[in-house]
């Protein structure tokens, strides 16, 4: 017997659907792309297909593993492992206060509904500031930006690539990546539809990635330089009378007085892209029927990221193509979005900077400090410095700068949790490590993913009953039980008593809101609808009943290939959630920021920098641990341009040694033209060949870390987002080893 199961990929951001058939044990036995899902329509990548092997991989974590006094990891029960916690975390609460418990969150809780629901439970429990995530190596500009001149975090445009005629996408490549803050299952059949269509694609990158070999128009702009690119674009509607101001949009007069300076002929030295084609470039975004501008990791993580997010919406407006079909696009999520919540149309904006880092003093952004800034505050003594630390599904010694640095300060911690699926290069470090089932085992909703679909969709997905016996408990219960220790209720939490407060407090606010389809609802009239649902499965019914549609766990239980609900539509002004009511073009935080800017105009370009890369059959550093994915040619190689290659007499296959001001790698070199003279590239999410990473394929093909490279102690202003991007580095051959 066997038993098929219909279920979104939690892998990346494209929400596939997949079809998979579970043997009685909860063995995969197959899993392809479902043909009837709704958005994916049977597309799927090598990682999508490669879920099973995820699944059986014996180096998975499936016990609570806890240090012992010679170093190794031992498997320990449950009740055992959450009494080390309160034993352990106890004291360091006790004479540390809150903050002395530092949180590092990774990218996988994006991802994972119980991690959505539960995780912030957990944090306001612990009442710690001393919160980081994987968003400030990635998306924290964009975050920034979308909640100043929009009014929420998450409010961010997404090119409505299906109608779309033009579009312009700089730092991202979606063939490698399937997307990211841009939701569409098959990016490349959809962008390779547009062009079907007679639209065009132009592509900004230092490398000629595979996106960019698919385009019409590529430019290979220098590292970090974006925003002088995008000003300059602006500066062009501007001159020539092309900017349109929408009813909506408050503060064009400002912009266009920013953007004076920053002429093509101004930036083109810097930007290394002819002014002429900078002029070409605004005239045909300004011509465009319907047109977009996107912008993506390669924007975001550089030195002025929160500027270069915000250009590429200024440039949405001032071309008349936000909210307009075929151009950026908001879509409308069926839940637990804050931009469909309310009443609409204005909201009460965001304050950033409410606390700051105890060492250098940078901002909060949406609750959570620059990652850039970890090590320092485990490191620097004093009150209020991290003593303990829990991470959950994440590996910040390879994925946030200088990766050396945390590994070293890690070890002085009181006490390390991690929350992960894998002994790997963070939590090797860990005192005790908790796992979460499999991905089978676990409902499944993309909760955040849905607020960038460039279709309104929704699509649940039940825990797999044939998997669902692995014994292990479920992330959410895994979350309330350490909230209910930090909270100080001891180890034997009620986690069921806990859960009722966690879903009425959730159905009090949903009532208790101005406007809404629960607006008004008595709270106990609102559990009792999703009574007897528990965990998250009761979370999310409350808010798809809250959200736009009014829908019910139970449609989208009917409907295993998910809902539809149409192409994007309209939303100006219902989806502003700004005090004043409009969009905000000229934030003033982010035009303060511009001075910064006018700097890099002037600046000699430094003669080699760095950048990342993504390859399709990879995922951050967690999935080398497959062996389908992993085989093949090395893929952690060092990208020179053949003429730098000559310059510095490096070899193609030959190991390179890539060292900047705080570390050192060696590597092997790929030379190819595919990459802008002056740059080289290292993808992150390697270096597995560490003691104590239990990780056997992965350390077969280990690679590097670049994060050893890049320094932590520049970061954007105002997003508190590492600098990745643009990295000055020396590069040298690995002298031969002398013959003994
Ligand atoms: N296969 C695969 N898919 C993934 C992931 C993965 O690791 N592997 N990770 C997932 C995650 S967490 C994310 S955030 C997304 C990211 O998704 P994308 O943003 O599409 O990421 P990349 O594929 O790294 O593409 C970034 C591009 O930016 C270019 N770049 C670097 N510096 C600059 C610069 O200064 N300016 C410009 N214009 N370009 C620059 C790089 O050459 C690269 O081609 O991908 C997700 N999907
Ligand atoms: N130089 C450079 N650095 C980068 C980037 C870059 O482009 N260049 N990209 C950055 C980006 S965009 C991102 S998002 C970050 C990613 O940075 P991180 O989030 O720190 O790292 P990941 O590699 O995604 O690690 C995810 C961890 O979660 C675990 N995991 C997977 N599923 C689950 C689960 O369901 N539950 C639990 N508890 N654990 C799980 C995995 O085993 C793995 O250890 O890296 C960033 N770092
Ligand atoms: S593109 Fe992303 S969501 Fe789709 S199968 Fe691949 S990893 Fe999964
Ligand atoms: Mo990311």
């Amino acid at each position: 017997m066997s038993a098929t199961s219909f279920r979104t990929c939690p892998l990346c951001e494209a929400t596939c659907g997949l079809e998979v058939t579970l043997t009685d044990d909860g063995a995969v036995e197959r899993g392809r792309g479902d043909a009837h899902d709704v958005f994916s329509h049977g597309f799927l990548c090598p990682k999508g297909a490669s879920l099973g092997a995820l699944e059986a991989d014996p180096d998975r974590v499936r016990t609570p593993l806890r240090r012992q006094a010679d170093g190794s990891l031992k498997a320990v029960s449950w009740d055992d492992a959450f009494a080390e916690v309160d034993a352990r975390l106890g004291p360091v609460l006790a004479e540390g206060g809150r903050d002395a418990v530092g949180v590092y969150l990774g990218n996988p809780t994006a991802h994972n509904l119980a991690n959505l629901l539960y995780g912030r439970v957990f944090l306001r429990a612990l009442g710690s500031k001393n919160v980081f995530s994987a968003s400030t190596v990635d998306q924290m500009p964009k975050q920034v930006s979308a909640a100043l001149m929009f009014g929420t975090g998450f409010s961010i445009p997404v090119p409505d690539v299906d109608r779309c005629s033009f579009l312009l996408m700089l730092g991202a490549n979606p063939l490698a990546s399937n997307g990211s803050l841009w939701t569409a299952p098959d990016l490349r059949g959809r962008l390779r539809a547009m062009r079907r269509r007679g639209g065009r694609l132009v592509v900004v990158d230092p490398r000629r990635s595979r996106t960019a070999q698919e385009a019409d128009e590529h430019h290979a702009v220098r590292p970090g330089t974006d925003a002088l690119l995008l000003f300059a674009l602006v500066h062009v509607l501007f001159r020539d009378g092309l900017a349109v101001t929408g009813e909506w949009v408050e503060g064009a007069d400002d912009v266009r007085a920013l953007a004076e300076p920053f002429s093509p002929a101004a930036v083109a030295p810097a930007c290394g892209i002819e002014a002429a084609a900078i002029e070409r470039l605004a005239q045909d975004l300004a011509a465009a029927p319907a047109a977009a501008v996107y912008g993506r990791i390669g924007t975001c993580t550089q030195e002025f990221g929160t500027l270069a997010s915000w250009l590429v919406d200024v440039l949405n407006a001032l071309t008349g193509n936000l909210d307009r079909p075929g151009g950026a696009m908001w879509p409308r999520p069926a839940a637990g979005s804050a931009n469909t919540s309310g009443a609409g149309g204005r909201g009460r904006g965001v304050a950033f900077g409410r606390w700051s880092s105890r060492v250098r003093g940078a901002p909060e952004t949406f609750g959570e400090l620059p990652v850039a800034c970890l090590a320092e505050e485990m490191e620097t003594p004093g009150a209020g410095r991290i003593r303990a630390l829990v991470t959950v599904a994440g590996n910040p010694v390879l994925s946030t700068p200088d990766g050396a640095r945390l590994a070293r300060a890690l070890p002085g911690l009181d006490f390390m949790l991690s929350l992960d699926i894998y002994v790997n290069e963070t939590t090797r470090h860990a005192d005790l490590i908790l796992p979460a089932p499999s991905t089978l085992a676990r409902p499944h909703y993309d909760l955040a993913l849905y607020n960038f679909a460039v279709r309104n969709v929704a699509n649940y997905t039940p825990a797999a009953p044939a998997a669902a016996d692995e014994g292990l408990p479920q992330e959410w219960e895994t979350l309330l039980r350490l909230a209910g220790v930090v909270a100080g209720q001891g180890p034997a939490v009620d986690v069921e008593a806990f859960d009722d407060l966690v879903a009425a407090e959730l159905a009090r606010r949903e009532t208790g809101r101005e406007a809404g389809p629960l607006a008004g609802m008595a709270v106990e009239d609102a559990l009792a609808a999703v009574a007897p649902r528990r965990g998250p499965e009761r979370l999310l019914d409350l808010l798809l009943r809250a959200g736009p549609y009014e829908l019910t766990l139970a449609d989208l239980e009917a409907a295993p290939h998910g809902i539809d609900l149409g192409p994007l539509e309209q939303r100006l002004p219902e989806v502003l959630r700004t005090p004043s009511g409009r969009i905000e073009l000229a934030p003033p935080p982010i035009a303060a920021d511009v001075e910064r800017l006018q700097g890099a105009l002037e600046r000699p370009a430094a003669e080699l920098v760095l950048i990342g890369r993504r390859h399709l059959r990879s995922n951050n550093s967690w999935m080398h641990n497959v062996h389908g994915l992993v085989r093949g040619p090395a893929r952690c190689t060092l990208h020179v341009h053949p003429d730098d290659a000559g310059r510095l007499g490096l070899t193609d296959g030959e190991p390179a040694r890539v060292w900047s001001d705080v570390g050192a790698v060696e590597v092997p070199v790929e030379v190819t033209d595919a990459i802008r003279p002056g740059v080289v590239s290292i993808p992150h999410g390697w270096g597995h060949d560490v003691a104590g990473v239990q990780m056997d394929v992965a350390r077969e093909h280990a690679g590097v870390n670049c994060n050893l490279l890049i320094g932590g102690h520049a970061v954007d202003p105002l997003s508190g987002n590492a600098i990745l991007n643009g990295v000055p580095v020396q590069v040298a051959p690995v002298a031969a080893p002398v013959p003994a």
